[in-house]
């Protein structure tokens, strides 16, 4: 693609949009951003060499079909700073545990090397960095499947499909296209080239048959003859080729600092990746020992009168939700709701098992999860109807006593409420400050 001295249209003013016309001003090119508020597209068809899209901005919209049928190519954010970097990209993707693995595997290989980026769906765009990169960098990059629908020459070396759960149905309308999506990080691979996936995902467990990659499973329930699994509290490898020996225990789960299953299955993917990366076991084992979790996913914010508070605000499906439900040992006063994904809530609410004290309900969403509990047999008396956040955290705070725990885990998205799952988060851990 020419980027001198052309006009590109940047369809959203937020992050991605930002982050996209910077990088095409340093190439020396024109943008144009363009978001919904605006009356008018600000160039015409003919005059643009491209548009960049937001990962917000569906594929589907008229305003895109339109510049599709008016021969405009169309690219997302992601596939512009691929096109404008260089470096080897570990990109990984995944209904949830996206944003831990990222994080860790960025730890892990800042640990090996020195030019690492830890870049895209996690809060930094990844055109804000392409620039800097060299051949030598590691570009580790969290990759939403918005991100994936408009990516053409995206090519990781190393890319990993964590799982496949119900999430944005309201944009990918059905399972098998949203899955279609996610696995889509794999088209450019080659068979030289590592994709790890999930054994204990029946979808991935049939997609490792078509895939270009050679792929690396992880499990979380059985030993693998080949790959990463849990054996008891050890996290092992068998990947002779890549550690050199027949096993390898990574690590003791007691030697981590995060918790739970999920967290485990986050850890032998992040550590799979390193090891296709070519970072020696050694290196792998310090920095998932050292890793501490990511702020708003089950994150501990304080003991007060007895009761610990959690914000799992992350928790934005129901899927999610339920690895924040089944993480308490006390019994719960548990706030959920928010924007409606199109979601089912009923799993989630089966997960309970007994743990939830109070079903604190708010948001556009209460009417439709009070209607899912009730059909799952939650019982009626036990489910508060708030319509805002600070009078759920209100309630809890009041009616919750020694020996019990506040979750904020939505399986909700925040929109509507608040700009994002960070400011939901913040406003709970703010307000558990002030009490
Ligand atoms: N806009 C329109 N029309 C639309 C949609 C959006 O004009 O139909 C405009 C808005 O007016 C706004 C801009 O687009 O000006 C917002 O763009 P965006 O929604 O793509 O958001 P960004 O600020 O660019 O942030 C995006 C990701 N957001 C989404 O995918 C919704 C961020 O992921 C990401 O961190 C960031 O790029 C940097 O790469 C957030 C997210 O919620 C965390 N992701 C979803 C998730 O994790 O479930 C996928």
């Amino acid at each position: 693609m020419v980027f001198k001295d052309r006009k590109f249209l940047v369809y959203g003013s937020g992050l991605s949009g930002q982050g996209a016309a910077s990088l095409l001003r340093e190439l020396g090119a024109e943008p144009f951003i363009y978001d919904d508020s605006m009356e008018a597209l600000p160039l015409a068809y003919d005059a643009m060499e491209a548009a960049v899209l937001s990962p917000g901005v569906p594929c589907d919209k008229p305003e895109v079909t339109a510049l599709k049928a008016a021969g405009v190519p169309v690219i997302g954010e992601v596939e512009l700073a691929y096109l404008a970097g260089s470096g080897r990209v570990f990109a990984i993707t995944g209904t949830n545990g996206k944003t831990t693995t990222t994080s860790l595997l960025g730890e892990i290989m800042k640990a090996h090397q020195s030019s690492v980026f830890v870049v895209g769906n996690i809060g930094t765009p990844y055109t804000s960095i392409a620039l800097e990169t060299n051949k030598e960098s590691a570009i580790v990059a969290e990759i939403s499947s918005f991100q994936l629908e408009t990516c053409e020459s995206f090519h990781p070396v190393v890319s990993a499909i964590l799982n496949i759960t119900e999430d944005h149905l309201n944009r990918h309308h059905t399972m098998e296209e949203y899955s279609r999506v996610k696995e889509s990080i794999t088209k450019n691979q080659t068979a030289d080239e590592v994709c790890v996936l999930n054994y204990e995902d029946e979808e991935l467990r049939r997609f490792a048959g078509e895939c270009p990659a050679r792929v690396v499973f992880f499990s979380s329930r059985r030993e693998l003859e080949s790959g990463l699994f849990l054996r008891g509290d050890q996290i092992v490898a068998r990947l002779k080729d890549l550690t050199g020996e027949e096993e390898t225990v990574i690590t003791l789960t007691e030697e981590l600092n995060i918790i739970g299953v999920h967290n485990y299955e986050n850890v032998m993917a992040a550590s799979a990746m390193a090891l296709a990366g070519g970072v020696p076991v050694k290196t792998v084992t310090e920095a998932v020992r050292a890793f501490k979790s990511v702020e708003h996913r089950i994150e501990y914010v304080g003991k007060k009168n007895g009761v610990v508070w959690y914000n799992d605000s992350k928790g934005t499906n129901p899927d999610a939700a339920i690895k924040g439900i089944e993480a308490m040992k006390w019994p719960t006063l548990l706030i959920g709701g928010g924007y409606d994904k199109g979601s089912d809530y009923r799993p989630w609410i089966r997960a309970f098992n007994g743990r939830v004290k109070y079903f604190v309900l708010e948001g556009k969403t209460r009417f439709d999860i009070r209607d899912a509990a009730l059909e799952c047999g939650f019982p009626e008396d036990k489910i508060i109807m708030r319509e805002t956040m600070d009078e759920a955290m209100a309630f809890c705070a009041e009616m919750a006593e020694d020996g019990d725990a506040v979750l904020l885990s939505p399986a909700c998205a925040s929109w509507g409420e608040f700009k994002n799952y960070e400011c939901r988060g913040r406003a709970f851990k703010d307000f558990f400050a002030e009490l």
